[in-house]
């Protein structure tokens, strides 16, 4: 029926000899939309577009609490579970001419929807990760009085429909204690956290979330921007290559097109665009010409130069153009053999290291997991925030995570103007998937899409095919039992056809200097593009590939728990939010770590009982006031408890990046050095509810402490110890063997050696006085390494001539350079020399914060002194009270901002300045004053020590 209305439109067009003429309308601006349930039980309310289903039933009050509010996830699990329909109310298309293919473009439908124009059925969709591009046919065009219908059925109901169709199991990992699964999630395209994690909750949101646009063209739709570069060998010259991607059009009546050219907003080339070899409605992909860029301004990943973007523009003579900032710079992902003598094994060692502009980098940076259950209600500030927050913490790497969604445009515009690299995964995590040809055209139809819309961003710097789907073939007895069936739906899915998707988009020689790529992470390489062959053998072997390390039972404050390996691509332990982030979705009744709330909340199986066996190995709990004084309230001691683990998770990250950076590769050109880590990507930088998760920035915007450790761990120049604490004391305090306290410097400046002091001093835990210098000396950081300073034998004999034992003194390491401009080349480093719980700590202090100052409408600041030296002092800003209860846009606009430095060893005698910076709105002296809290490892203890808080 289509092809014949198609063929008869061709015809039309042909008899008449017309021209289609090139417009598009969007209909948002004119169409309203109702939604109800498809059985009539809900609605009809009003439908936004972009919008989901969940926040039009917020909006008409009929999902009256917060989503996010204790039990609210199970209790909303109905809206899932119903089939949901938007209905317009009727419409014009004036411009629409009845002879020419009209198309209707939905940025975003997700996912499984039905889009019917004056009732008759136009498409069927079951991708959230791409966009749907329909041609209508000619019994549904009407140029008035047009109705759209979008029917959203249940994903859920979907996915168990296929897979009890499919011939045989495809598993998935199934999160705890979430209602959804098992979801099998893998066969849809939509975002396979929106049915739960072991972070978040499943609320499986549904519909349609970017703009709908109505369009015809005369020839071809202009769909997207390529260039390829290709360097001279000094970087004097780059000769960009500009093709144009186009959808010709079933009516088109000429197979080219003119186009011109722009750079810098010059028209450098004037062609006119062949089409002839294109196929109908598919992108295509057309060269257009090349420029000569001489002495071309380089892109560089902040820390390491400008990040310099220029415009290049596509204009068609119809008048469809597209503009992208493209930035110059190559970007190699080596994994190049070392020397090794061992030929048994099948992953042989390989360094894992990235290049930018022929430069090594070491990457630092984290995760980032959707910043919302509800996408449609994140906004372009909330992505920012995200960047922004990554950037203060000297971070210039993240990884978009293949468990969740592809990020907007913004995001990616913002990255390339900030310097932050992105590791792009495509969306498949932590599961095998379906390879029947529908699921492997969906697949290719999404890279496509994705690459065209990413492939010019100079922030890109590597393409990932999955998340843990290689390691995962060892998780399921499925595919244990028969694993070469899984193994050649592996191949079938990343190395037939999500591999040459992404070759045929960005061009044949992007993966060797343009862009860097794995099919999954971890995993060891490749041994051929050309045939497509990879290194199977244990992905998460440390000697080569990258390497996601977890392992809950190891002391994870010692460093030698931790693998020497290339590129840690994931790596974490749990906690849980602040009390104030808890807060406003719980009760009293729920204000204890093993509640049912908290139980019910963790959704990574024992994840409690782990956060607890770390917290206690170094740490008591917090002291409840027991025999001669009142009990503390409930209150105060989960807010004690949450403070402890959040400290607890810092120092275990802290230990990690130091052993990693202290591991850095340094003679990365010879083959002969030992090469180790050169990269860390922990797990996970953000939260998308208020739950236990690993994240270091809460869902609201606090900083967890965690988030102000890595900002000093990575700075770009680091003083770092690396000791392993006795675990055997006797009661003095003191150990019979000797323990080794090393201390390194390590540096990612290139070109740039850092002159300065180091001292080492043991100091006592009591009165905080230096006790005595155990090493000071001026040294010459080099640029590019890491290197040992000074190793010390810590024993008795040494402690006791100084009157100290492990548990009454501990060390500090001050660095500091002589020139520090930028603020990241000294630093401070506390070591206690036994573990906290047996360290003789004051459990006295006050802190007193004076001399406010309004440095600029989002930044105060204020001076800090403790009257005892208070090791973890931790500084919080209590969002305004009128944060509404239903939060409907923007995750981060209330209380999202950061202090210069945070979780910090306060001593006493010292005066610290720190400044607020409030990410979105202004904040003045009187808020920093009246919203400030402190506390230090003091209050956790001592529980006669008031909080510190001005306004109570
Ligand atoms: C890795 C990630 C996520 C997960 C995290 C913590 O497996 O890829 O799937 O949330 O570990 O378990």
């Amino acid at each position: 029926m289509r092809v014949f209305a198609i063929f008869l439109v061709s015809l039309l067009s042909a008899v008449t000899g017309s021209t289609c003429r090139t417009w598009s309308s969007s209909i948002q601006s004119t169409t309203t939309f109702l939604l109800r349930s498809c059985d009539g039980q809900y609605g009809p309310i009003e439908g936004r577009i972009p919008g989901s289903v969940h926040t039009d039933l917020i909006n008409a009050g009929i999902i009256k609490v917060n989503p996010y509010y204790r039990y609210e996830e199970t209790n909303l699990s109905w809206v899932a579970q119903q089939c949901w329909e938007y209905n317009s109310n009727e419409f014009d298309i004036p411009n629409l001419d009845l002879n020419c293919e009209l198309k209707l473009r939905f940025e975003s439908l997700d996912a499984v929807a039905t889009v019917e124009l004056n009732g008759v059925v136009i498409a069927n969709t079951v991708n959230a990760h791409r966009e749907h591009d329909f041609s209508i046919s000619s019994s549904a065009l009407k140029k008035t009085e047009n109705k759209l219908k979008i029917t959203f059925q249940s994903a859920l109901q979907y996915n168990h429909q296929t897979a009890s169709q499919y011939p045989y199991t495809v598993p998935a990992t199934q999160n705890w204690n979430v209602w959804a699964e098992p979801s099998d999630r893998s066969f849809l395209r939509k975002a396979g956290s929106d049915f739960g994690w072991d972070w978040g909750p499943a609320f499986v949101s549904t519909g349609s979330y970017g703009a709908i646009t109505f369009y015809q063209t005369e020839v071809a739709k202009l769909s997207g921007l390529i260039s390829e570069q290709t360097f001279n060998s000094d970087f004097s010259e780059v000769d960009v290559t500009v093709y144009g991607i186009f959808k010709v059009s079933s009516t088109a009546s000429k197979r080219d097109v003119g186009a011109s050219v722009y750079f810098l907003g010059n028209k450098i080339l004037s062609v006119t665009a062949d089409l002839s070899t294109c196929k109908v409605n598919s992108n295509c992909k057309v060269r257009l010409g090349s420029i000569a860029v001489v002495n071309p301004k380089l892109w560089w990943p902040k820390g390491h130069g400008d990040q310099n973007l220029h415009a290049v523009k596509v204009q068609l003579e119809d008048g469809q153009s597209i503009e992208r900032k493209i930035g110059f710079r190559t970007i190699k992902l080596l994994q190049t053999p070392l020397p090794t003598n061992d030929t048994s094994s099948s992953v042989k060692p390989a360094v894992f290291y990235f290049e930018v502009n022929n430069v090594p980098i070491f990457m630092k940076g984290a995760n980032f997991i959707p910043i919302d259950s509800f996408h449609n209600r994140v906004t372009n500030a909330d992505r920012r925030y995200i960047l922004e927050a990554a950037l203060a913490s000297n971070m210039n790497m993240l990884r978009v995570w293949g468990g969740g969604i592809y990020q907007t445009d913004d995001f990616y515009d913002a990255a390339d103007e900030l310097g932050v690299l992105i590791w792009q995964e495509v969306m498949l995590a932590c599961a095998l998937y379906p390879r029947n040809t529908e699921f492997l055209e969906e697949v290719r139809l999404e890279v496509e899409y994705q690459a065209i819309r990413l492939g010019s961003h100079p922030s890109i710097a590597i393409w990932g095919g999955n998340n843990e789907n290689e390691v995962a073939l060892g998780w399921f007895q499925s595919s244990l039992q028969n694993r070469d069936l899984y193994v050649s739906d592996y191949s079938e899915l990343y190395g037939n056809t999500l591999y040459p998707t992404l070759i045929n988009t960005l061009g044949e020689s992007a993966f060797q200097n343009i862009v860097g790529w794995v099919d999954s992470s971890p995993s060891n390489g490749l041994i051929s593009t050309n045939p497509y062959a990879k290194i199977w053998g244990s992905a998460s072997t440390e000697v080569a590939g990258d390497v996601h390390f977890y392992n809950y039972a190891c002391d994870c404050e010692d460093y030698q728990s931790y693998p020497k390996a290339k590129f840690i691509s994931e790596f974490g332990f749990q906690t849980m939010p602040s009390y104030l982030t808890y807060e406003p979705v719980t009760d009293e009744s729920d204000w204890e770590p093993n509640s049912d709330l908290m139980l019910y909340r963790q959704r990574h199986q024992n994840g409690n009982s782990e956060i607890e066996t770390q917290l206690k190995k170094h740490y008591n709990l917090p002291n409840t006031c027991d025999s001669n004084s009142q009990s503390i309230s409930k209150q105060r001691y989960y807010d004690m408890y949450l403070y402890l683990v959040g400290l607890q998770q810092s120092r275990c990250y802290e230990t990690a990046i130091n052993r990693w950076r202290q591991l850095r590769g340094i003679h990365l050109n010879d083959p002969s050095d030992q090469r180790y880590t050169m990269g860390i990507l922990y797990w996970q930088l953000n939260d998308i509810w208020q739950g236990p998760s690993w994240s270091s920035i809460e869902y609201g915007g606090q900083w967890k402490p965690l988030q102000s450790v890595v900002k000093r761990a990575y700075s770009s120049v680091v003083v770092t110890p690396s000791y392993t604490t006795p675990t055997q004391l006797d009661s003095s305090g003191q150990s019979n063997s000797s323990h080794v306290f090393e201390v390194y410097a390590v540096s990612d400046l290139h070109d740039k050696d850092i002159k300065g002091h180091i001292t080492v001093q043991l100091k006592s835990w009591k009165d905080n006085t230096n006790i005595a210098s155990l090493y000071d000396n001026t040294v010459t950081i080099q640029s590019d390494r890491s290197e040992l300073i000074t190793s010390l034998d810590i024993n008795t004999d040494l402690l006791l001539k100084y009157g100290c034992s492990f548990i009454t003194c501990y060390i500090k390491i001050v660095s500091k350079a002589e020139d520090d401009s930028d603020n990241t080349h000294s630093s401070v480093s506390i070591t206690p020399l036994a573990y906290l719980k047996d360290s003789e700590i004051s459990f006295d202090t006050k802190i007193q914060f004076n001399n406010f100052k309004q440095i600029s409408d989002q930044v105060v600041e204020f001076e800090v002194q403790v009257s005892e030296t208070s090791p973890f002092l931790f500084l919080e800003f209590r969002a305004p009270s009128d944060i509404p209860t239903i939060l409907l846009k923007g995750v981060f606009e209330t209380n999202a901002g950061w202090f210069s430095d945070n979780s910090f060893h306060a001593e006493k005698g010292e005066t610290y300045t720190i400044a607020y910076t409030s990410y979105q709105n202004s904040v003045t002296v009187e808020d920093v004053q009246g919203r400030l809290q402190a506390r230090s490892i003091q209050h956790a203890y001592n529980c006669n020590l008031p909080l510190y808080h001005p306004s109570v």
